[in-house]
This record gives C-alpha cells, sequence and structure tokens, in this order.
C-alpha cells in the first residue's frame, strides 16, 4: 500500500476469515478521525489465523514513528487481540480500547477486587478505552501533549495508584453518523497489509434497540447443572434480552433522521451496474418506515440492490402490512428484501422467559408462517431461508436445557419442518457477558450457593457447575 505523509494510526478489529462485509462501527470511527483530525486511519481486519509477528511487522511499517496509536474495537472477547494489545503497549504504542462494550471490559466485572475468579478488565492491555461516539476522540488527539487528555469525554485511564478514573460520554451527534468510508479497510495479506474489498456493507437507522427501552421485573430459573435446586429462581429488573450485552452498552436512543440514513447509504460502493451494495439496516423494528425510507431512496434516484433485515419475530408479524407495501415498491425498484435475522433464540416458552426475550414460541411460529407465505407472493424480491443466506437466531444449548424441554423442542421442528430452510447450520450457545443480565444472575447464584463459575476472559463459564467454596 501507498502512504501518505500525515499522521497515522489503525483501528484493529476481529473478524472470521474469508468474509467481506464492512465493519460500520470501525469504519464510522476512521472515517471521524481522517474527516476531523491530522490523522490517517484506516481499519485492520484480524482473523484467528492471522500471524501476529507479521501483523506487527505490518502495522509498524504502516504507522511510521510519530506517536504511533492503535484503536481496537469490537473484538468478540479475543485474548489474542487482548495479549497483542498489551504487548503493543509494553512497546509504547498507544493503545485505545473503544466501540461497544469498551467500558465495562476495560473497568472489568463487578466487584472483581473481592472476587479474584472475576474478569480482571483490560486497564493493563490498553493505554486508555473510550466509551461512546467517536467524535469523543477529536478532543483526546488534539490533547495528547500535557494533560488536556484526562478530560476527554468518554476516557477511561488508569492512575498511578490503580484507580480507574471514568469521565461522562457525550451523547449521539447526528451530524457525525451521516458519513462513513468504506475504502479503509484492509486485511493482512502474504507481504502485508492489502485492501479488503466489502462485498456487504451496514447502514445504521436505530441506535441501540427498543426492546432495550422497556424495563421489566424478570424470574430467571437456576441452571440445571445446580443438582437439587430445582424450581429456584433469581429476580432481576432488565432492560432488554437477559443475554444481550447490546441492551447494556446502548440501551436505546432513538431513530435517526431520514437525512442521516439516506447520507449513509449514498456513501455505500456500487456494483458494476451503478447500484449499491446490498447493506444491513441496523434497526431491530423497521417495517413501519421501511415503504418511506424506499420512497426516499428512489426519488433521489439511488438504486439499492438488496436491503437486509435483522427482526424481532414478534415486531416482524406485527409490520406485515408495511412489509407488504415495501416488497411491491422493491419489486417496482428491482431490490431484494433479505430477511437476514430473526432472533428466534428458543422454541420454547421457558427458555425465552429465561432471556426475557419478551415473547413466546406461537410468536415465533407465526413468524415462520409468514416468513414462507411471503415468498409464495413475492418470489423474486423476498428471501428468508438459509438457502436464501439468512442465518436465523437459535441459541443452544443453553443453561436451562432438559430431556424435557429437548424433546419437546425436536417434536415443533418436526411439526413445522424447521430444519429445511429456517434453524441455522449450527446453533449458537449461550454467551454470558459479564456486564449483560445474565451476569448478575449468576453472580447472584455464586454468592446465594457458594459455588463459582470459571471466567473465560470476558465470558462466564455458564457449562460447568461452578466449583464450591469452603
Ligand atoms: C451490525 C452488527 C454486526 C454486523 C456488522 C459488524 C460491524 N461491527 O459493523 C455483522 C452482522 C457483520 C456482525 C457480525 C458480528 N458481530 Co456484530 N454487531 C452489529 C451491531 C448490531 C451494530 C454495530 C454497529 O454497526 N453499530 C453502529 C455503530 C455506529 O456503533 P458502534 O459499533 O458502537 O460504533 C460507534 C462507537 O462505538 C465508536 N467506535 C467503534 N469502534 C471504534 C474504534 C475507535 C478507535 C474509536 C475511537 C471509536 C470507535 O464509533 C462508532 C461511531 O460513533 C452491534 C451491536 C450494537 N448495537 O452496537 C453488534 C456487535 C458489534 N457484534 C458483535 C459480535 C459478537 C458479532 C459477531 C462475533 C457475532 C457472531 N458470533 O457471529 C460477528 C463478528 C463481527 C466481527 N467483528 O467480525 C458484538 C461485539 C462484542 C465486542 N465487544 O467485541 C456486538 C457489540 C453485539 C454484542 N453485544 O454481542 N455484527
Ligand atoms: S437481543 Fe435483540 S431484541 Fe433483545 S435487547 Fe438485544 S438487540 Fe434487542
Amino acid at each position: 500500500m501507498k502512504y501518505t505523509l500525515k499522521k497515522r494510526m489503525a483501528i484493529i478489529s476481529s473478524y472470521f476469515e474469508g468474509e467481506t462485509y464492512g465493519l460500520l462501527g470501525p469504519q464510522m470511527a476512521a472515517t471521524v478521525i481522517q474527516e476531523n483530525t491530522p490523522y490517517e486511519c484506516i481499519v485492520i481486519t484480524v482473523t484467528r489465523a492471522d500471524d501476529k509477528k507479521l501483523l506487527k511487522k505490518a502495522l509498524i511499517d504502516y504507522l511510521g514513528v510519530e506517536r504511533p496509536i492503535v484503536g481496537f474495537s469490537a473484538l468478540s472477547g479475543r485474548e489474542d487481540l487482548f495479549s497483542f494489545a498489551r504487548e503493543l503497549r509494553d512497546e509504547g504504542i498507544l493503545t485505545l480500547l473503544a466501540g461497544p462494550q469498551a467500558d465495562v471490559d476495560y473497568l472489568g466485572e463487578k466487584d472483581w477486587q473481592e472476587h479474584p475468579h472475576r474478569f480482571k478488565g483490560l486497564s493493563k492491555n490498553f493505554t486508555f478505552s473510550l466509551h461512546g461516539p467517536a467524535e469523543q476522540v477529536i478532543y483526546l488527539l488534539q490533547n495528547l501533549d500535557g494533560n488536556g487528555w484526562q478530560d476527554t469525554p468518554g476516557l477511561l485511564y488508569c492512575k498511578q495508584d490503580g484507580e480507574i478514573v471514568q469521565n461522562i460520554p457525550k451523547t449521539w451527534e447526528e451530524k457525525f453518523l451521516r458519513k462513513v468510508r468504506w475504502d479503509t479497510i484492509y486485511t493482512m495479506g502474504k507481504e502485508g497489509l492489502i485492501p479488503l474489498k466489502i462485498s456487504t456493507g451496514q447502514v445504521l437507522q436505530h441506535i441501540g434497540c427498543p426492546h432495550a427501552a422497556r424495563e421489566s421485573m424478570v424470574e430467571i430459573g437456576y441452571p440445571v447443572s445446580l443438582v437439587g435446586k430445582n424450581g429456584q429462581t433469581v429476580k432481576l429488573t432488565l432492560k432488554g434480552c437477559s443475554f444481550c450485552d447490546v441492551a447494556v452498552d446502548k440501551g436505546f436512543y432513538g431513530a435517526l433522521d431520514m437525512e442521516t440514513v439516506v447520507s449513509q447509504i449514498h456513501c455505500l460502493p456500487e456494483l458494476a451496474d451503478g447500484r449499491k451494495i446490498p447493506f444491513e439496516l441496523i434497526n431491530e423494528n423497521p417495517l413501519p418506515g421501511l415503504p418511506r425510507l424506499l420512497n426516499e431512496i428512489k426519488g433521489r434516484g439511488i438504486r439499492p440492490s438488496q436491503i437486509n433485515l435483522i427482526l424481532r419475530a414478534d415486531w416482524f408479524v406485527m409490520g406485515e402490512k408495511h412489509l407488504r407495501q415495501a416488497l411491491g415498491l422493491a419489486r417496482n425498484m428491482g431490490a431484494y428484501i433479505l430477511l437476514s435475522s430473526v432472533g428466534f433464540e428458543s422454541f420454547d416458552d421457558e427458555i425465552l422467559r429465561n432471556l426475557n426475550k419478551g415473547l413466546n414460541v406461537d410468536t415465533n411460529l407465526s413468524a415462520v408462517r409468514l416468513m414462507r407465505q411471503l415468498k409464495e407472493g413475492f418470489p423474486k424480491e423476498w428471501g428468508y431461508s438459509r438457502a436464501d443466506g439468512a442465518i436465523h437466531g437459535y441459541i443452544h444449548p443453553t443453561p436451562w436445557d432438559t430431556q424435557v424441554i429437548s424433546a419437546n423442542t425436536q417434536k415443533t421442528f418436526g411439526a413445522y419442518a424447521l430444519p429445511a430452510d429456517i434453524l441455522p447450520a449450527h446453533s449458537t450457545p449461550l454467551i454470558i457477558h459479564h456486564a449483560s443480565g445474565l451476569g448478575d444472575w449468576i453472580r447472584e447464584i455464586e454468592r446465594r450457593e457458594r459455588v463459582q463459575f470459571k471466567r473465560y476472559g470476558s465470558v462466564i463459564g455458564w457449562w460447568r457447575p461452578g466449583k464450591k467454596i469452603s
């Protein structure tokens, strides 16, 4: 790659081998940095298979000598990347943890000081952490000389005595969410960094999730691995699904205005025929506004090729009328709508309750019926199945699986032929991030039952019965 003479910064993100999707959060942050500071900024995708020695060499070649800064974002709990950050920090590079969960992952798990088996946080791996909107980094980069950086909004840093200081973050400002440069993303080639050509992008319409705006009191059952505790529960006040760290990280800020959304769509790269590349609309309840969005982009001469939707089953069923209208418009515009992921999560009511999903099996099955019906009416414009490229959410195993639940679930799978088109090739095991609602659930069980569940970095290992404390 060719380098300009500007100061340079890179953002490292976790990635899957062979993939070609863009990374909206890190790429939006890189855009904000390039447009508002003297720094050139690229995003480097790193898979588990990438050789860290080669990566370090490529990174150092890119950064040059002038105060190298490396940001990290969306690391998916990868301990290889936590160690890589620490290695860079120990060699004098300024490392910055940002993006979703940056605050709680830097701080560590609740009360870890009194419970040494808990996740201790990443304050030794990163010089700073920055939680919240990307534009906060502008102040940080402008004030690195002297002590001015200490006032950066959203900044977390560790004082010499080990105390962590946490500044209040700024709120989201739409003017910084309008532009994304999609050509800033790189991958490791044999000789060093090479540009990654992306084939799918993302467009942000909702920050956070409306389900996370509702507070509810939930009773979550004990894990079946704790023998003899059947029927016992833990009462918690939760916002959103109990496993979801987005609910905790972002809550619900609301919808972005139409101009902001259309401006992001405008930024997407084009296919050879001039249509925009497929994009995922980040909005858990997009159907009520979808016909208007399609009309807006049509009116401005933007031609979408494919829109991927990620939805909750209840909002999908409720939005049928709007979706039919949107599919009519899509037909007219030559566009395709893919229901790329519905978070079914389970086909058992007790498990759905423990996940605080806010819906039941009947709603999930109504969604399946509607998905299939729409294919009959809109065969060319509508996709929903695994064969169409959708990966619907199915969380399994969970701490609440019993033989009875498994047998009933298998019956439902058979009765509704779910393996044919709905179920993903592999289920996702329940992951308990330490800062999710289920993190509080498992810590309460540890307290009551005097047991300890093992930590795997920022994730709590619910799958093995806890070790008894004497
Ligand atoms: C859309 C989405 C996807 C898309 C696109 C991914 C992307 N990052 O663009 C797809 C479907 C591909 C995807 C896949 C996965 N995702 Co995803 N995804 C999301 C989702 C719903 C929205 C992300 C987004 O674009 N938000 C909008 C942007 C604008 O907000 P943002 O990311 O917070 O970024 C802003 C700031 O945080 C900041 N910022 C971000 N990075 C940086 C870096 C620096 C240096 C600075 C200064 C600022 C900064 O600037 C941005 C603008 O202000 C989030 C949940 C959420 N609501 O955030 C999960 C999320 C990012 N995904 C997550 C995960 C785990 C995954 C998967 C591993 C899931 C899986 N098991 O397959 C994969 C792998 C992703 C990967 N890294 O390879 C986790 C990441 C957890 C973590 N902390 O590491 C999240 C937070 C969801 C969750 N809590 O589980 N995902
Ligand atoms: S899992 Fe989905 S529906 Fe549940 S709170 Fe998180 S984003 Fe919202």
